[in-house]
């Protein structure tokens, strides 16, 4: 059978979701980890900061295994790190010692929720990233409401590498432009439904507008341009779902 298939058919019974992460209860290598949540969802997990390290524990709280997350070792500049799917990585949380790794130890691991450094050998439980494009029509707050229905919320973008994750799934097909995601103006401000704070924002050319008319936040994102724009919003587009 094809691994891949294997690993469908294995996870799809273990795993447990909170917004974007999908935690799988199956003990692999990181490399076997990345080949799964590549296939059944966006791409290996990145943690970009407090509130997703908080999402995590939340979510595989009481567990004592070791957890396989997207981090990578930046084989050309070896000081540094990478998310699987791409960005350098800015945020960290390592156990204090680590990373204390020469050598093999290229892979992010969690050990009581702290990161560690460790050689792929190892076996862990694993988190996925999983966001998903619906090319339905529809107004922001339909959107919204599809999106709770179906899934759990309209997504959030709380980092580059997030961008990059979600173009990925974008490109899947070419034809999908603006795209709604869970920001909106509300008392005065913009602010992401589920109550992040924008530490990460890429305005267009109109930049972030202060006073709006438009209201809701779309976000475009191709080959030449990243950014996210203000909208009307009783336009209809398609969106994205975590
Ligand atoms: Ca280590």
């Amino acid at each position: 059978m094809d691994l891949n298939l294997q690993l469908l058919l294995l996870y799809g019974t273990i795993s447990a979701t909170l917004a974007k992460y999908v935690f799988v209860k199956s003990k692999t290598s990181w490399t076997d980890a990345q080949t799964n949540c590549q296939a059944k969802f966006t791409d290996m997990a990145p943690i970009n900061n407090e509130n997703d390290q908080t999402l995590i524990q939340e979510l595989a709280a009481g567990s004592t295994a070791y957890i396989w997350f997207g981090l990578q070792r930046n084989m050309t500049d070896t000081t540094k790190w990478l998310w699987s799917g791409g960005g350098e990585v800015t945020w960290f949380n390592w156990e204090s010692g680590q990373p204390d790794g020469t050598g093999s130890q290229n892979f992010g691991i969690l050990v009581n929720f702290k990161w560690h450094d460790a050689d792929d050998k190892l076996s862990g439980f694993s988190f996925c990233f999983s966001v998903h494009v619906v090319r339905q029509e529809k107004t922001w707050e339909e959107a919204l409401k599809h999106c709770r229905k179906h899934y759990q919320d309209l997504a959030t973008i709380s980092s580059e590498t997030e961008l990059m994750l979600i173009q990925k799934e974008l490109d899947k097909d070419v034809s999908t432009e603006h795209v709604w995601m869970g920001l909106h103006f509300l008392s005065g401000e913009w602010a992401w439904l589920d109550g992040q704070v924008r530490e990460y924002e890429v305005w267009g050319s109109e930049n972030k507008p202060e006073c709006p008319t438009k209201t809701c936040g779309a976000l475009v994102v191709n080959k030449e341009i990243k950014q996210w724009n203000a909208h009307d919003c009783q336009e209809k587009l398609h969106f994205i779902c975590y």
